[in-house]
């Protein structure tokens, strides 16, 4: 379903015509149009007739399948180029008009070098297509963190997701038509050629232009792109921080009411902790979701760091979803979703390896061949994705649309890590949490094309995504120390420690809650813990483990196993990463290093 060849004809009178009062939109839309010279120009409203009709022309030119209306209703399944199903770090780049700020971690390009190399592919490269212009926020309208962005795309999935993933349309033309800035990102799939694919950023324009994907993080470009990468820089330069977090809310049987953030890396279970579901042991404990993938926050006026989810809809991992694993997760995603790179059923139904009941005994694979068990390689691919509106969410929390945004009392920093690392642990203090941020490792996921299952750096699970160079974001970091009178508690956490045989010694997704909840009482200062050598840990006795009884002491003692000989080789992996930062890793962070050594 490749969806190059796809143009609009005759869209319905008053549909695609909604122009704004915003000059400079209206100029940049005119100069994109006669550099790329799409068939015709669709400026979306954002409203249920325009839905609608897009979701027509997106069956007409086979963009997506409509799936069977008994089994999913409202929902539709794209299958994407099988060159072109994750994020590609190799191909995204930074460009500023400094090498030096764009940092080792990132490839970096000569702005004016990299638009003309741009320019010269979006040559004519929309002919007998249809240019649609994506008006959306980040983020809840009023809210002193929200963010006005204008893409503009070949791709019809492109509107179709963005519709759900942000709020698009009517909402951003109020803001547009006051005048003020928005981000410029420019799109087109050119021939989804892996060659002439570029993710390029060029935060000194606020602007984006990506070629060559239609998927994902690549493409939806208020995601990782705008939230994330530019975000990161606005952030620094405006006092706020963009970071790859979830955002959660656990109530009490009480009432009392904390909020989480935790940053793990791509495919390493943000979407799955934001909206678990507590064991029954946790009778009257509630956890409900903010945000599952980025949070934006800011130094707030009542001394705390205060966070909203830029986000309206979830971009999240299909395969293992299940009801056990993730019950809302399965209800959320049992309609009006878009599904990429799935099975399809002989009864026009989804299917994915880890989804509920057996494998049918034949399907479609995410390729578009024929699947039956046994069949080399997945039937759905393992980065395959759902797009699904927050709304349909059942553990939604209602300050998710709170311009206001939430009160932070704990970050979590947590990989996935085979080895070495705990399942919990907290930092002594702020300095040494942003440490154990800036030193996360985590093995590599299919959500990023390469290599998975390797062990790297991804501080912050921000390795991808930090829009400068990761020494000042350290900085920037550590500084918040002065502008946030309550700082919220750091820890450590690692669902995925596995045994020898190299079975997960942790039942993890709503078990979670058994740590969450020593987290929450240690945010309200009610729960012991024991220090180590790498921070504070809990004992066995400071968990509920009701219903748990299973786990015995000696599987949480190899669970929070702490190996002088493991952490002594991390270190020398840190001092790895550091060297590569060179001088502009803050001494402090060298610092935390050095004494974690001692320590050991
Ligand atoms: P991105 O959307 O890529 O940023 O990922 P994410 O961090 O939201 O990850 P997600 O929650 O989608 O989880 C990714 C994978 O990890 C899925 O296959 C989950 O089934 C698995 N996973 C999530 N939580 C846990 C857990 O607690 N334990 C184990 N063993 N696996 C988990
Ligand atoms: C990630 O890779 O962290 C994602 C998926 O959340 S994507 O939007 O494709 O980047
Ligand atoms: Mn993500």
């Amino acid at each position: 379903m490749n969806e190059t060849a796809a143009s609009l004809h005759n869209p319905p009178a008053g549909l695609g015509r909604r122009l704004p009062k915003n000059a400079a939109l209206r100029a940049w839309v005119e100069e994109s149009a006669e550099l790329c010279r799409p068939e015709s120009v669709f400026w979306c409203d954002g409203s249920e007739e325009e839905n609608a009709f897009l979701q027509g022309q997106a069956l007409a030119l086979g963009v997506m399948t409509k799936l069977n209306p008994e089994k999913a209703p409202g929902s539709f399944i794209h299958r994407s180029n099988p060159n072109d199903v994750a994020r590609v770090e190799q191909s995204t780049f930074i460009c500023t008009r400094e090498r030096d700020a764009a940092g080792p971690t990132n490839n970096w390009a000569e702005p004016r070098e990299m638009y003309a190399r741009l320019y010269g592919m979006l040559k004519g490269a929309m002919q007998g297509r249809t240019l649609f212009v994506i008006p959306y926020l980040m983020g809840p309208p009023g809210s002193p963190l929200m963010k006005v962005g204008v893409e503009l795309t070949d791709s019809l999935y492109v509107v179709l997701n963005m519709r759900i993933m942000s709020r698009m349309g009517a909402a951003a033309y109020d803001q547009l038509d006051g005048g003020g800035e928005f981000n410029r990102g420019l799109h087109s799939l050119l021939d989804v050629n892996p060659e002439r694919r570029f993710i390029c950023h060029f935060p000194e324009d606020n602007a984006i232009v990506s070629v060559g994907s239609g998927y994902g993080g690549n493409v939806l470009l208020g995601k990782k792109c705008l939230a994330l990468r530019i975000g990161s820089y606005l952030g620094r330069r405006e006092n706020w921080m963009a970071e790859h977090m979830l955002l959660l809310c656990v109530e009490s049987p009480e009432g009392e009411k904390t909020y989480v953030a935790a940053a793990f890396p791509s495919a390493c279970g943000k979407t799955n902790f934001s909206m678990l579901i507590p064991p029954p042991a946790f009778e009257g404990w509630k956890v409900r979701t903010i945000g599952d993938d980025i949070a934006w926050m800011k130094p707030g006026p009542d001394g705390r760091l205060c966070a909203i989810n830029p986000e309206a809809g979830y971009f999240g991992v299909v395969p293992g979803t299940n009801s056990q694993s993730n019950p809302n997760a399965v209800k959320m995603i049992s309609r009006d979703t878009i599904y990429t790179n799935v099975a399809t059923t002989e009864e026009g139904d989804v299917w994915w390896e880890g989804k509920d009941g057996p494998a049918p005994a034949h399907c479609i694979d995410w390729r578009g061949q024929p699947w039956r068990p046994g069949s080399p390689g997945a039937a759905a691919h393992p980065n395959s994705r759902f797009t699904t509106p927050m709304a349909n969410n059942p553990a939604l929390a209602p300050e998710a649309d709170d311009p206001r945004g939430v009160p932070i009392s704990a970050i979590l920093f947590g990989g996935r890590r085979a080895t070495t690392a705990p399942l919990v642990y907290q930092s002594f203090n702020w300095s040494h949490g942003v440490y154990i941020g800036a030193t996360m490792g985590s093995e590599t996921t299919a959500a990023a094309a390469g290599a998975v299952g390797q062990v790297r750096r991804d501080p912050m699970a921000m390795l991808p995504f930090c829009g400068y160079h990761m020494g000042d974001y350290f900085s920037y970091w550590l500084g918040m120390r002065k502008q946030v009178a309550d700082l919220p508690l750091i820890f450590g956490v690692n669902w995925f420690r596995k045994s020898p045989e190299g079975a997960f010694l942790w039942p993890g997704f709503g078990e979670n809650m058994r740590v969450l909840k020593w987290i929450v009482d240690r945010c309200h200062g009610r729960a012991p813990a024991r220090e180590t050598a790498i921070g504070w840990l809990p004992r066995r006795e400071d968990f509920i483990w009701r219903g748990l009884e299973q786990f015995t002491a000696e599987d949480f003692e190899q669970v929070q196993r702490i190996d002088p000989l493991e952490w002594r080789a991390e270190a020398d992996s840190q001092a790895e990463f550091f060297a590569k930062l060179g001088d502009r890793v803050p001494n402090e962070l060298l610092l935390q290093r050095e004494l974690l050594i001692a320590r050991l």
